[in-house]
């Protein structure tokens, strides 16, 4: 009798290839979608009242990561946030100590460090007082 090995398809637990630019988190409100190529939505980023909180991910699985750039609290320049643990696998939270009555700005990005290739950026987003 002939042995038979069967090869059984595994359930993939990967997060879905294709993330359609996933709802921001309750009381978030969307700041900046990063769109590159035929409907990918590679990066999104959300912030909510009183403008000291903010939400970024990765939402495309590939070799691309969200890069996230936000104020530092003085609102001197910008900090730089990547998320690198993989894709559409929940919400970056960032939480700062803004002055009040200033505008913020932000900046969202894909890149992929492997290659050491830049994927592009939104434009500019700001909350402005
Ligand atoms: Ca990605
Ligand atoms: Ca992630």
């Amino acid at each position: 009798m002939t042995a038979l090995v069967a090869s059984w398809l595994t359930m993939s637990t990967v997060s879905p290839a294709h993330a359609d630019n996933p709802p921001c988190d309750t009381g978030f409100t969307a700041i900046a979608v990063h769109v590159s190529g035929s409907e990918a939505f590679r990066a999104k980023a959300c912030w909510r009242e009183p403008k000291d909180n903010w939400e970024f991910q990765d939402t495309y699985v590939d070799s691309w990561s969200a890069v996230f750039y936000y104020p530092n609290n003085a609102i001197t320049t910008h900090l730089e946030a990547r998320d690198t643990d993989g894709a559409n696998n929940g919400w970056n939270k960032l939480l700062m100590a803004y002055p009040e009555d200033v505008d913020v700005t932000v900046q969202l990005c894909s890149h992929d460090y492997s290659a050491g290739v830049p994927h592009g950026c939104t434009g500019v987003a700001g909350i402005l007082t």
